[in-house]
């Protein structure tokens, strides 16, 4: 996992509830790193680290992050019970557990009480990949310039697509 102090100062905070999570989230900070949007990576949990899961949540806005994305995987608290203490917006990403394949993460992070907002990824890398993305649009609604880093991410895209379309 990348430093946490790396500078400049991170805009988006990506959390996981293990480092055992790190596998399913790595997409996400690399999806940030290729859109140059500065983000810190670190293990936080709900159950093992509450006290600490508190602070980081109750001081992320004070740091300047702007977005959190949280990924966890079966009893999935993370991403609702930081945004309980916080009002910056925050992303759940349901990492694939073993026993129950991330069904169980999912319904744990989407299922939230009316008043405390978690947008809800699918399930994995996937997941993952797109909460980057999101943050990404998020924080281009005050940044012309990582607009057109989005914009020129899509129209790469498209423009892979079509040169794989043609099948032997
Ligand atoms: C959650 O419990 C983590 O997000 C992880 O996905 C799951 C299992 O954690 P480990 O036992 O693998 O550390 O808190």
């Amino acid at each position: 996992m990348p430093d946490a102090a790396s500078s400049p100062a991170p805009l988006v905070g990506v959390i996981m509830g293990s480092r055992n999570d790190w596998e399913t989230m790595q997409p996400a900070a690399e999806l940030l790193d290729q859109l140059q949007i500065p983000h810190e990576c670190r293990v936080v949990s709900a159950h093992r680290t509450p006290a600490e899961m508190m602070q980081y949540a109750s001081g992320a806005r004070g740091r300047g992050l702007q977005v959190i994305i949280a990924g966890a995987g079966g009893a999935a608290h993370l991403p609702g019970m930081v945004a309980s203490e916080t009002t910056l917006p925050v992303i759940g990403v349901p990492v694939q557990s073993r026993a129950l394949q991330g069904l169980d993460s999912l319904l744990s992070i989407v299922q939230m009480p009316g008043g405390i907002p978690v947008a809800t990824m699918s399930i994995g890398a996937s997941g993952a990949k797109n909460a980057a993305l999101l943050a990404a649009r998020i924080l281009s609604l005050q940044d012309a310039s990582l607009t057109q880093r989005l914009d020129a991410f899509i129209q790469q895209q498209h423009d892979d697509v079509l040169a794989s379309a043609e099948l032997p």
